[in-house]
């Protein structure tokens, strides 16, 4: 593809397949008690294709929810924003991209794609079918964290800008996170651009719970992998088969809460850390939260931040929703 197609721009440590920082928030968590993880680390190669995999599951629902809203609305999201530059955070493998790519083409609009991901592998790869399934698309990808990535966004050619995040990947971000990143993204916004959020909504725990404790196992390779990911990437030594997974549902916080539970007691080194750190029997750490949100009191939250609800959208079973906002 020419340069002027295709430019996917690695941030942090080039040389590695995934972006990196200096593994500070791991040693951050791993000393905290109860310890903890940053979920971002799920998300090696391996990991974002076991989480593809779970997007297929029968159990989990989300991916396939959104989905049928996308399939139902983009033209409306299209016919909203106008022509504009498509960002997506934590973009993946694009698969639900292709509903709004498909949308934005039909109104004749110019496509001008962002993604942002962590994972090098699967941003490069869906980036590439995605230029020989759209001829007239362009990609700017750009392989970092989301802070990082959109602190390096540039100006658009294009009318507008519209961020979106979807498959509620906003509930992996504590309240306090949740905070900071939209003071990020409202200080990338120029008025009269849109964000797109995807949510995942409340409803019965044995739903919920079901849908991050599957029966294939899927979900607990993904989180075991966790492990085997700071392995590599820190020459750590941690050993997998001392671990079982857990996920719950906190009905008072309204979120799912992903545990790695460890069987015996075990010594962790992370050499490249220069960090030791202490497993007892029965101890649990942390991996992940996803929260469950409501769409009004989401709509509330965005306003707070300047983002006002232009339409909201949500699926027959009410399950998950899809917010657009303009600021
Ligand atoms: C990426 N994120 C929104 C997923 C979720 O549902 O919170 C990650 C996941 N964890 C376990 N299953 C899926």
């Amino acid at each position: 593809f020419s340069e002027d197609r295709l430019r996917i721009n690695y941030l942090g440590s080039a040389n590695l397949p995934t972006a990196t920082d200096d593994g500070k928030d791991i040693i951050g968590g791993l000393t905290q008690r109860p310890k903890s993880l940053p979920p971002r680390y799920f998300y090696d190669e391996k990991g974002s294709q076991l989480f593809e995999q779970i997007c297929e599951l029968p159990e989990y629902y989300p991916t396939r929810t959104e989905a049928e809203i996308l399939q139902q609305y983009a033209v409306d999201v299209a016919q909203f924003t106008g022509a504009c530059e498509l960002v997506e955070l934590g973009s993946g493998s694009s698969t639900k991209t292709r509903l709004l790519l498909d949308a934005y083409e039909n109104q004749g609009y110019p496509l001008r794609y962002v993604p942002i991901d962590v994972s090098g592998e699967i941003l490069e790869e869906s980036a590439k079918q995605l230029l020989l399934d759209y001829p007239k698309l362009k990609v700017q990808g750009q392989v970092g964290t989301y802070e990082h990535a959109l602190s390096q966004l540039t100006p658009t050619p294009l009318p507008r800008r519209m961020i979106f995040f979807l498959g509620n990947s906003l509930g992996n971000f504590a309240p306090e996170q949740c905070d900071r990143f939209f003071e990020q993204i409202t200080g990338l916004l120029a008025p009269g651009d849109y964000f797109l959020l995807g949510i995942d909504l409340q409803k019965p725990k044995e739903i919920l719970e079901a849908a991050y404790n599957d029966s294939q196992g899927v979900t607990g390779a993904f989180n075991l992998n966790m492990l085997a990911h700071l392995n590599w990437r820190f020459q750590g030594n941690f050993d997998l088969d001392r671990f079982t997974h857990q996920a719950i549902y906190n009905q008072s916080e309204s979120q799912i809460e992903m545990y790695l539970h460890c069987q015996e007691t075990h010594v962790v080194r992370l050499a490249s850390l220069d960090l030791t750190v202490e497993f007892q029997a029965g101890e649990s750490m942390l991996t992940e939260i996803s929260r469950k949100f409501n769409v009004e009191q989401m709509q509330h939250y965005l306003k707070g931040r300047g983002l006002n609800t232009v339409q909201a959208w949500t699926d027959t079973k009410q399950w998950f929703g899809l917010l657009l906002c303009q600021i």
